[in-house]
């Protein structure tokens, strides 16, 4: 294999990656004035665990025919994925300033085609589980050992189209295929939790036994906290020690918060997406970072 070797990154600098990466997202967001909060806070620290111990890839060749796949298939988390792009060194972490612009690489959705690092389109919610199994089984086709990666949402998995691949990757026998849900708990929009109170849009599969359903179709299931670094990375362990073992594609269900990692985010549908006020980014900076200040970042 041509890939570089995994890096060696202790769990107290995950965490400090993931809180560069939080004020990336924030920031970044606020200064172009357009993007996703909650959904790639939620995530941030699955991706950066991802990124920095599991994937087998090489940033200085994004085009890597052996290298490990991922796909955000709840493309609208596209600045968490380009935050943990830039600082696993795809491209500098300055040109995160460029977010949405026209001219820019970095989309308000990820664009394979002019992203570095980026392994399919996404942004219409539903497709990059079909996507993932199609490289999956490519790559057993190929005699390829790459891992494909698929992070997909909660809301997003009431795409009919999900479920197609649920059914069927199994049946290709994809054991290295992941898909990683990212379980926050809430969506755009959803059902009221109750009368009183319409706008809440919580808990768009709570009740939907996940586990229960993803093993009936022949998956091997592993439930895990979102925000562990301990259970992130058990649960990629076990995925690698599967790896051409077990027969059935894994899925890991991670309990997340939406909007992960800020106070006023967290735990809220209203940031869904939002821009912060340059109060709320002080804040922020404070919890999260606060020697980014002196570099000068909020812009
Ligand atoms: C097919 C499709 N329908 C609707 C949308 C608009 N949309 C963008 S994000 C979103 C909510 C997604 O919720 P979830 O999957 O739970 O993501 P997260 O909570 O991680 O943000 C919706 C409806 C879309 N991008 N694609
Ligand atoms: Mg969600």
């Amino acid at each position: 294999m041509s890939i570089v070797e995994n890096l060696t990154v202790e769990s107290a600098e995950l965490d400090a990656l993931a809180r560069r990466a939080r004020w990336h997202i924030l920031n970044t967001v606020a200064m172009s004035k357009a993007g996703h909060i909650g959904g790639p806070l939620s995530a941030t620290d699955l991706l950066i665990a991802l990124y920095f111990r599991q994937l087998n890839i090489d940033p200085t060749n994004p085009s890597d025919p052996d290298r490990d796949r991922f796909i955000l298939s709840k493309g609208h988390s596209a600045i968490g994925l380009y935050t943990v792009l830039a600082l696993r060194g795809y491209f500098p972490e300055d040109e995160l300033a460029t977010f949405d612009h026209g001219d820019s690489r970095l989309q308000g959705h990820p664009d394979m085609l002019i992203t570095p690092g980026v392994d399919s389109s996404t942004g219409s919610l539903g497709q990059g589980l079909s996507a993932g199994a199609g490289m999956a089984l490519a790559a057993k086709r190929l005699g390829k050992d790459f891992h494909t990666w698929v992070m997909v949402g909660d809301g997003e998995i009431e795409e009919g189209m999900v479920w197609e691949t649920v059914i069927s990757a199994p049946r290709f026998h994809l054991d290295n295929l992941t898909l990683i849900i990212d379980l926050n708990g809430l969506q755009q929009y959803g059902w009221p939790a109750a009368e009183s109170d319409r706008f809440d849009r919580s808990e768009p599969m709570g009740h939907v036994d996940l586990d229960a359903v993803f093993r009936g179709f022949g998956w091997n299931t592993l439930s895990i906290d979102g925000h562990d670094w301990d259970a992130i990375l058990g649960a990629y362990q076990t995925v690698t020690e599967a790896r051409g073992v077990s027969g059935k594609p894994t899925v890991i269900i991670a309990n997340t918060t939406k909007g992960q990692g800020i106070s006023f985010t967290s735990g809220t549908y209203k940031w869904h997406n939002g821009i912060a006020t340059s109060e709320q980014l002080d804040v922020a900076r404070a919890e999260l970072v606060a020697e980014l200040a002196e570099e000068g970042q909020n812009r």
